[in-house]
């Protein structure tokens, strides 16, 4: 009897420390997808404003990989629209990539597209 009642006691506090643990991180770590349901395009540079971002966060870019690609560049690669040689490249046109503490930048690698807006610069708190 006792030990029923001790264990149905035990049963309910797991859940209920499952439920808390399923919940922080569900506020912990956010997916974006940018673009919303533009995706990954031309003008997207504007997606960031007003969004607020924390490392751990995930960004995914939906584009047609024939069309685009996704390259890891830092602030001055960013602001000159040019990827330098040995970049990180993303080409499978579903990228998840996960956001690090202060800014990450991104750019479209194809030609012109930078210029044309395809560029984000993501500053995750
Ligand atoms: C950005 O990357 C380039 C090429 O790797 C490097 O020369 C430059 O110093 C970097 N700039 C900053 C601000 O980190
Ligand atoms: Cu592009």
């Amino acid at each position: 009897m006792d030990q029923g009642r001790v264990s149905s006691t035990s049963i309910i506090l797991m859940s209920l420390l499952c439920m808390l643990v399923f919940h922080s991180n569900m506020s912990f770590a956010e997916e974006h997808i940018v673009g919303d349901g533009k995706g990954w395009s031309f003008g997207v540079q504007n997606w960031p404003a007003g969004k607020t971002f924390k490392a751990g966060d995930t960004l995914v870019f939906n584009y047609s990989p024939t069309s685009h690609n996704v390259v890891v560049v830092n602030k001055s690669g960013y602001d000159s629209c040019v990827a330098p040689k040995g970049s990180k490249v993303y080409t499978s046109g579903a990228d998840r990539i996960t956001l690090a503490k202060g800014g990450n930048y991104f750019l479209c690698g194809f030609p012109g597209h930078c210029n044309l807006g395809q560029k984000i610069a993501v500053n995750a708190n």
